[in-house]
């Protein structure tokens, strides 16, 4: 098994120093524990920050630092306090979190913010390489390191990498505010499989690369450069045992009396969350002082314990944010309280997990209202504590987590009213109700578990690997390539069956202006001077067109995908059999209601074929309009003999029977040919490549399988090989 290396913004250790001594404390958090369990299994490092700024620290406090972690697989990035500044509490904290949990009015766009990102992005690209061997997995944390995929990408081409995103990933609308949304995409597209906690954020982040980077996905696979990138959702899960083991143990059950002691038979509302604004948690206390106000017989009979972990403690908003809080903790005490019975109890501080676990599991009701949140665990940790199956979850259908624990009372976090209603739900929910939910829920989260999330990711990541490699087998290596020079060196007698758009010639947003450039000129020159060659341009466009860009040529043309032929020696085009075009007057009013209806789309006619083209509309909506065509088109071609094709941003309508296979035929038997080759980039194509004798050479220009033997990703790299194949020619 291959290295692996996590990557993540805080190393799962945090470094303190008082005075002049240092300390270590394992951070316990649910991506530690998760990845723990990975660590035991697998050769493993973890590179992060270790929590501490090296203003704060000496050369030597340096060295102890890193010595000392390295005993438990860490590496450390050392970072200024200006860097903690500007990167962390300044790109990461004001712009990206706002703005990802749809905050637009929170976020700032600040370059010097954006600066220190990339800048840190870089430092732990170092780090990485320091360790990095060609082979390895390296499994990339959050948002803070977006850049970070890319980076590694372009410097060490042959690692697996992942990505999870632990945040949300809005929609297109939100993410297209940001300044430096293409280099953001450009950093995550470096990784090979980008996962999200839930599916609706891979949508979004597929509409974003499709939208901006222009990058369509095949069932939620990408093509980047020549790579497949996979993007999936993977549920982040806990480490469920603990949880639920947390009933039985001594020290739960201790604060658990404690508790029950000082609140008596009241029951408990519990509200648990780091202090963020995302977390709705001013939201859930208005709603509690307005539940209290119109349900008084609750005084006295109920207390909410709001339990907020400091966070972001430098960040205005945050500081703000505590103030406000405080303010309404007070407010709702001083109105609604009376002696003997304070309706809230407010806690701002982090607590060990016994306590937490005692709060969890003496709770009647979890109140998770975020605004917005990746996932919410305290939710999943909250029914995983219930062993005995009482107590209610009501929760935000804005988590995440909403999308697993169905059974959970959801709620529309910014409606009080339901917020209040789903309290007196909770509250009054009957206990056989509340078991029935809290197993259904217990079962599902008890399977996925924080482990299981970490071992699926990897496995995919595995799969995406072998998915590469077995298109790579297509792909033509130099070796082939050398042997496919050899060929054509040794051959007198050579036919070159060439596609024209997107194999000769790149596609453009102007295909009417896509003649041949200079270059493509001067390469079929050299190869048409040969007249050992027998050069054949087979394309769907139509006879005019190619008329027009390569009379001047010593060419064979085959036009409209082989309704129409010209071999070289003839002044004149001929149907390749007499074909019928009265189809057209009923398909092309329906082809141009389409075109109407779908903006920067048109139709192309051509003697015996119709063709509508989308490429520069609106990729979804083109996409749902070209489905609802297609079927159109079926019923109205159901008995006659044409057929509705789907290409490249095309739907084609043309008569059964044409193909490029068809016409290429005709040039196969012309010669006793020694070297054949045949290029082209869509599924046209393949009804040529289908056809040749099994001598012949094959090429698909482009990703993805075909009858093609081999793969060039690029037209680019296809002329290259031409090029090469003239200067043979040019030897002998
Ligand atoms: P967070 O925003 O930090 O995580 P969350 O998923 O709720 O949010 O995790 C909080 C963790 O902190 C829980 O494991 C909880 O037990 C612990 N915790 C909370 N309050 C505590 C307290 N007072 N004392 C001790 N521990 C406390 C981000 C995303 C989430 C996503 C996670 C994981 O914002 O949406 O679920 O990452 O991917």
């Amino acid at each position: 098994m291959s290295r692996l290396l996590i990557v993540s913004n805080r190393l799962p250790i945090t470094v303190n120093k008082q005075g002049k001594t240092l300390s270590f404390k394992p951070s316990v958090g649910g991506l530690a524990t998760g990845l723990s369990s990975l660590s035991e299994k697998e050769q493993c490092q973890w590179i992060g920050w270790p929590g501490i700024a090296t203003d704060e620290i000496t050369q030597d406090d340096k060295e102890q630092i890193t010595d000392e972690i390295k005993g438990h697989n860490c590496r450390p990035v050392f970072l200024s306090s200006s860097n903690i500044s500007n990167y962390y509490h300044g790109f990461c904290n004001k712009t990206i979190w706002p703005l990802f949990h749809y905050f637009p009015l929170y976020t700032i766009y600040e370059e010097r913010h954006w600066q220190a990102y990339k800048q840190v992005n870089e430092s732990f690209c170092e780090a990485v390489m320091e360790l990095a061997q060609p082979g390895d997995r390296i499994w990339i944390h959050d948002y803070q390191l977006m850049l970070l995929c890319d980076m590694i990408r372009r410097r060490l081409y042959d690692v697996q990498i992942g990505f999870f995103l632990h945040i949300p990933f809005p929609s297109y609308e939100i993410f297209r505010l940001l300044p430096w949304r293409n280099e953001i995409l450009t950093g995550l597209l470096g990784a090979d499989l980008i996962g999200f906690h839930t599916y609706d954020y891979v949508r979004h982040f597929l509409s974003s690369v499709g939208r901006i980077a222009g990058i369509e996905h095949a069932m939620d696979n990408l093509t980047v450069h020549n790579r497949i990138v996979k993007v999936d959702a993977f549920p982040i899960g806990i480490d469920y045992k603990r949880y639920s083991d947390s009933f039985s143990r001594a020290d739960v059950k201790k604060h658990v009396a404690t508790i029950r002691e000082r609140v008596g038979k009241r029951k408990i509302i519990l509200s648990v969350d780091r202090l963020d604004y995302t977390k709705g948690i001013i939201q859930r206390l208005e709603a509690f002082d307005l539940f209290l106000s119109q349900n008084p017989e609750y005084k006295e009979n109920v207390t909410m314990i709001v339990l907020a972990v400091p966070s972001r403690t430098g960040v205005e908003d945050y500081m703000d944010l505590r103030k406000q809080l405080e303010g309404l903790v007070g407010r709702i005490n001083g109105e609604h309280g009376s002696i003997g019975w304070m309706p809230v109890w407010y806690l701002y501080r982090m607590v060990q997990f016994e306590r937490l676990a005692a709060l969890y599991n003496i709770a009647d009701v979890a109140l998770v209202t975020p605004l917005r949140d990746g996932m919410n665990l305290i939710a999943k940790e909250y029914v995983a504590t219930k062993k005995d199956g009482r107590g209610s979850l009501i929760l935000s259908e804005m988590a995440g987590a909403a999308s697993e624990l169905g059974e959970a009372i959801i709620i529309n976090a910014n409606d009080k009213a339901s917020i209040i209603r789903a309290i007196k739900e909770a509250l009054e929910m009957p206990e056989p109700e509340q078991i029935e939910r809290n197993r259904a829920m217990q079962s599902r989260i008890s399977r996925y578990t924080v482990k299981r999330w970490a071992s699926d990711f990897l496995e995919c990541l595995a799969d995406v690997k072998r998915a590469q490699d077995e298109l790579s087998v297509q792909k033509l290596t130099s070796k082939n390539r050398k042997h496919l020079a050899e060929a054509f060196k040794n051959s007198t007698k050579r036919l070159l069956l060439l596609d024209y758009d997107g194999t000769l010639i790149g596609f453009s947003d102007r295909p009417e202006k896509a003649g041949p450039d200079r270059k493509l000129c001067q390469l079929l020159s050299s190869l048409t001077k040969n007249s050992n060659n027998e050069i054949v341009i087979i394309s769907g466009r139509d006879k005019d067109t190619l008329e027009r860009w390569f009379s001047g040529f010593d060419i064979s043309l085959i036009a409209e995908h082989g309704a129409w032929l010209k071999p070289r020696n003839s002044r004149k085009w001929a149907l390749i059999e007499p074909l019928r075009d009265d189809w057209k007057d009923n398909i092309r009013p329906v082809l141009e209601l389409y075109a109407d209806r779908t903006p920067r789309s048109f139709v192309e006619e051509k003697d015996y074929c119709l063709v509508w083209h989308y490429r520069r509309s609106d990729s979804a909506l083109a996409n749902i309009r070209s489905q609802e065509l297609r079927a159109a088109l079926m019923d109205l071609t159901a008995n006659l003999n044409i057929g509705v094709f789907e290409g490249h941003k095309i739907l084609e309508v043309k008569n059964i029977g044409v193909s490029k296979g068809r016409a290429a035929q005709i040039w196969l038997q012309k010669d006793k040919w020694d070297f054949i080759l045949a290029a082209g980039d869509d599924y046209t194509d393949d009804e040529l490549f289908e056809i040749l004798p099994p001598e012949a050479y094959s090429i698909k220009v482009g990703h993805g399988i075909s009858k093609a033997k081999f793969n060039v990703y690029t037209v680019d790299e296809f002329r290259a090989i031409l090029n090469e194949l003239t200067e043979l020619q040019d030897d002998i």
